[in-house]
């Protein structure tokens, strides 16, 4: 009696253990929207009286995709069935909607506050109105009412007060676009978390469940555009066959407020439509284009325009006719903007027969066009002057062209920082970035406010993110990458958000609310990048990657088809020392800046050390900041950044036990790998540039294993992305 009494309470508690389980595995394909049952007690109290009965009031596809949003998270983590219903609640309760699609809405005064926040933005309040007490999402546009949901979601997931809530927010930069890398093969330019997700074989007649997921993880962070296809583009994407599977992916975005955009191949005039030429000014070739835009529209009648790469790595452009960039991209303008598109023309452009330092190519040629681009053309600039190394000083062309709309460009993808399996989270770099000064028009022009347009009143403002997403389960290869997505995001919303602010925001809705994982994830994350850019490129060192995989190092890279492709243009090593002189005494790049930052970054007394390699070529010896030598402090910065990769290592494995397993499994085993090519990034490079310093490594520190013969020999095979 006894032992099956005691059987009966062992199967109850087994029982009531699973149910507290998730019941699928947790293998990140759920990103950030995970919408689990929350844990925290009196919060689900004040939740379910906040919210109440929920009323949606309006049909359409967006609001649509509201209610089954509200519906599966509230659900999922309130922790009963929540139905949505569209009849205003005499209770109470949360209403959703606009003053057209919601008569409660209209009714409730918000108009001078709904007239301040544009057509994107949302109001979240609490409100009374006749008695009864409300929790409001109102906007202008049906747009608006989906952002404003996902920030009502994220609130719940954060597990933040419902109380007295007052939120007014509305995006700072209008276009919030990730380009996809993406070729038709389905390979990725520089992807590294599996195939392309375009599955442009069953396209148009399948839809995957995949894209609406990818549509509603970036409506949760704001994003509305992708270009679906790579920079170094093909031109079959503009053909009939193709533009009707890209009608399909636009119609699926749609909903979700996202525009679809296209690269434009500029040669496309001679492949696709048997012209002679592509010369922009030639009648034929603008007739051709216009009645593609035209054709192009009759699919997508809301399409968003092209993305250009042009006379940049061997890609076509006007410059084989001997036009302007203003030339191509005005002549694409010009067609599109009749129909509400855009060009978004790439500024990285530079050419191995000049004979100038690549860093000051896209300013030379970009600068004087400044006041000559129609007005739907932006210029998409990357953010530092080469290619999106661990760090770069930002883009001369920031403050150098106010009359034309500049786009940042970000790179998500971690081409040149550890690829799929590293560790670094990337916020604080684009930070870097938005927060640097200009000084264009004095003090406080930072590269943010050029960037949305606010420093020269531009009505259209953009940012560009390079995705990391591929067809792996969890879209990013490591689940840190997910983090990466997610800030470029909140950062385009906003760019004066905190790197810690976004960490703290997506690891509670990726992890876990519980302090004890909170803290120690946030740490780790927010040293991450900083880790990366010491075991590779220190104290302003760049481009030192291996040739053509961009995995590992290659300090040594020398005698290519192009000087600007080899590292040792870059790092100018030699027996007095190291670093690219860019001051008068060198190829005086710096003059491409503003006085005010010239002064800064001209003296290497006050140059920063982490971009000091960057603008002077400083010798072995000479004193820095630590009291060390130049070529000591190189040897401390390389192995601090193994250390730091070691110092994230355990807090990781502190967390055993924490975090679920098939994640926490992932990311030690992936911290491993880190750990492997942060020694292999510090030994190849401590010893190749031993080779001219002729120092030894301070006895204190971790000496190389292999030697750098067997370093240079090193070279991995069919790295993806290449
Ligand atoms: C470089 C990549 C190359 C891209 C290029 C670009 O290695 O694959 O095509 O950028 O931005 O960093 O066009």
């Amino acid at each position: 009696m006894n032992l099956s009494k005691n059987l009966f309470r062992f199967a109850l508690l087994v029982v009531l253990f699973l149910s507290q389980l998730p019941s699928h595995a947790e293998d990140g394909y759920r990103l950030w929207q995970r919408y689990d049952l929350l844990q925290n007690k009196d919060l689900l109290k004040q939740y379910r009286k906040s919210l109440g009965e929920v009323v949606v009031q309006g049909t359409s596809p967006t609001l649509t995709v509201v209610k089954d949003e509200l519906e599966m998270g509230l659900s999922g983590l309130l922790g009963s069935k929540v139905t949505v219903s569209d009849q205003a609640s005499k209770k109470g309760g949360l209403v959703v909607g606009t003053p057209t699609t919601s008569p409660l809405i209209k009714d409730l005064g918000l108009d001078q506050r709904l007239k301040d926040i544009g057509q994107e933005g949302f109001l979240l309040l609490s409100q009374k109105h006749k008695g009864n007490a409300y929790t409001v999402i109102a906007a202008n546009s049906e747009k608006g009412v989906l952002y404003g949901t996902f920030h009502l979601l994220r609130l719940l997931q954060t597990q933040q007060s419902l109380e007295a809530l007052n939120v007014t927010s509305s995006p700072k930069t209008k276009l919030r676009i990730l380009n996809h890398w993406d070729n038709l093969d389905r390979t990725v330019e520089r992807g590294y978390a599996g195939f392309s997700i375009w599955d442009w074989h069953k396209l148009p007649d399948y839809i995957d469940q995949r894209y609406l997921d990818y549509a509603r993880a970036n409506a949760s962070i704001g994003i509305n555009g992708t270009v679906l296809t790579n920079v170094n583009a093909n031109s079959l994407v503009l053909t009939p066959e193709y533009l009707a599977k890209v009608k399909a992916l636009a119609d699926a975005f749609r909903p979700y407020g996202i525009k679809v955009y296209l690269t434009a191949r500029f040669s496309s005039p001679i492949e696709i439509g048997k012209l002679k030429t592509a010369d922009p000014l030639d009648p034929a070739v603008r007739a051709w284009w216009k009645s593609k835009v035209d054709e192009i529209y009759t699919y997508i009648p809301d399409f968003g325009g092209f993305t250009v790469k042009a006379n940049s790595e061997g890609q076509p452009g006007p410059q084989n006719y001997k036009r302007s960039h203003a030339d191509g991209a005005n002549m694409l303008a010009e067609v599109l903007a009749p129909k509400g598109g855009i060009v978004m023309w790439r500024a990285f452009v530079y050419d191995n027969n000049v004979p100038d330092d690549r860093h000051k190519q896209a300013y030379t040629e970009f600068k004087p066009l400044d006041g000559t681009f129609q007005g739907n053309v932006l210029v998409q600039v990357k953010n530092g002057a080469i290619d999106f190394q661990p760090r770069e000083p930002f883009h001369p062309l920031f403050g150098a062209m106010p009359k034309t709309p500049l786009m940042m460009e970000f790179q998500i993808t971690q081409e040149y920082l550890g690829q799929g399996t590293h560790l670094a989270y990337l916020a604080p770099m684009f930070k870097e970035t938005l927060a640097a000064d200009t000084y264009a028009k004095g003090k406080g022009s930072t590269a943010g406010k050029i960037v949305d347009g606010s420093l020269d009143n531009h009505p259209i403002s953009g940012m560009a993110g390079v995705s990391n997403i591929g067809n792996d389960r969890n879209w990013t290869s490591h689940p840190f990458g997910q983090a990466n997505w997610y800030a470029f995001g909140r950062l385009a919303w906003d760019h004066e958000l905190t790197s810690e602010g976004i960490a703290e925001e997506w690891i509670k809705m990726t992890f876990s609310n519980a302090p004890s994982q909170v803290a120690p994830i946030k740490q780790m994350m927010m040293g991450s990048r900083e880790a990366v850019v010491n075991y590779m490129t220190p104290m302003g060192l760049h481009h030192l990657m291996g040739w053509s995989h961009h995995y590992g190092p290659g300090p040594w890279i020398k005698d290519k088809p192009r000087a600007d492709w080899t590292s040792v243009y870059y790092h100018r090593a030699d027996e007095k020392g190291i670093g690219f002189d860019r001051t008068k005494t060198g190829s005086n790049a710096l003059s491409q800046y503003a006085p005010e930052v010239q002064a800064m970054w001209g003296n290497p007394a006050t140059c920063p050390e982490e971009v000091l390699l960057w603008f002077h070529h400083v010798a072995w010896d000479a004193k820095t900041k630590s009291g060390r030598t130049l070529w000591d402090e190189l040897c401390y910065r390389y192995s601090g950044g193994v250390d730091s990769v070691r110092a994230m290592q355990k807090t990781w494995n502190s967390l055993a036990g924490q975090v679920d397993k098939e994640r926490y499994e992932q990311v030690k085993q992936y911290l491993d790998i880190q750990e492997k090519d942060a020694r292999w990034w510090r030994d190849a490079c401590l010893l190749y540039f031993q080779t001219f310093s002729k120092r030894p490594i301070p006895q204190e520190l971790e000496k190389p294993q292999g030697t750098l013969e067997e370093y240079m020999k090193i070279e991995p095979k069919f790295a993806p992305g290449i």
